[in-house]
């Protein structure tokens, strides 16, 4: 699908006016925000900054090569069968404070509304990359299953695990979670991801650094609190190396 600039922006606004009237009458969204007592013009003020798009670049910027960084390929027989399988038997569940339960094949992903951007990558190791992605906004799999109003976070559990270790995971706020760039991305640079940028589906969080963009998702759960999981930190590198839960950029 190709979205113009101009529509783009259009289709942003309007999502954003949408999402507020939405996200405006869920209780746990107001006190997530602070913003219970002060009204809809301070909501809708703090989201729009928040709901700014990042910058997007035109096809020939973009990166000769797109770099693989952290895990190349996870470990292990059950990403190998997947693999060889061409991920015909992936799926990717949604669940926790979710009124509706999803399992999603990749083929079905691909079926749904899609959106394309053209953004720039940037890990604090000290690199960038410019790559299309192509993928399902999150609020629409969100809506499909239906948030409930204790749900607070979300959660990406990843198919990456070396022998004993923990396992990769990140986590976004609903403000994140709703934003017109979040997107289950499928497919970089207009071909099926590759197996080192995260295949078959990988967060893309344009607002956040690179360690938030999980790869090799199979679970993405709604949560009230990030306490219980893991280190309690929210993420991977937030557990290990004190990396800060929000990235943004
Ligand atoms: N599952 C998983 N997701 C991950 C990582 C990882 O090791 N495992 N590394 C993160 C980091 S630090 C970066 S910079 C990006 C790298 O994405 P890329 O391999 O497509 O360049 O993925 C992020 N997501
Ligand atoms: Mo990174």
């Amino acid at each position: 699908m190709t979205v113009t600039r101009r529509n783009l922006l259009a289709g942003g606004a309007l999502g954003l006016l949408a999402g507020c009237d939405q996200l405006g009458a869920n209780p746990s969204f107001q006190s997530l925000l602070g913003l219970a007592e002060k009204g809809n013009f301070h909501i809708q003020r703090a989201l729009s900054d928040r709901m700014a798009l990042a910058k997007e670049f035109r096809p020939d910027q973009r990166s000769p090569i797109f770099r693989a960084n952290g895990t190349r390929e996870p470990p292990g027989p059950a990403y190998a069968a997947h693999k060889a399988a061409n991920f015909a038997n992936w799926r990717l569940k949604v669940d926790g404070l979710v009124a509706r339960p999803q399992s999603i094949s990749i083929a079905q992903l691909r079926a749904m509304p899609q959106r394309a951007q053209i953004t720039r990558h940037d890990c604090v190791e000290g690199w960038s990359a410019i790559g299309k992605w192509t993928g399902v906004p999150l609020k629409l799999m969100l809506d499909a299953a239906g948030l409930m109003p204790t749900a607070r976070y979300i959660v990406f559990h990843c198919a990456d695990m070396m022998p004993g270790e923990a396992p990769y995971y990140e986590s976004i706020d609903l403000v994140d979670a709703h934003h017109p760039q979040t997107i289950m991305a499928w497919a970089l640079n207009d071909e099926p991801l590759p197996v080192g940028n995260g295949a078959p589906v990988r967060l893309r969080v344009e607002r956040q650094l690179g360690y938030k963009h999980a790869k090799y998702v199979e679970r993405i759960e709604a949560v009230a609190t990030l306490d219980a999981l893991h280190g309690g930190k929210g993420g991977y590198w937030e557990d290990r190396a004190d990396y800060e839960w929000y990235a943004g950029i």
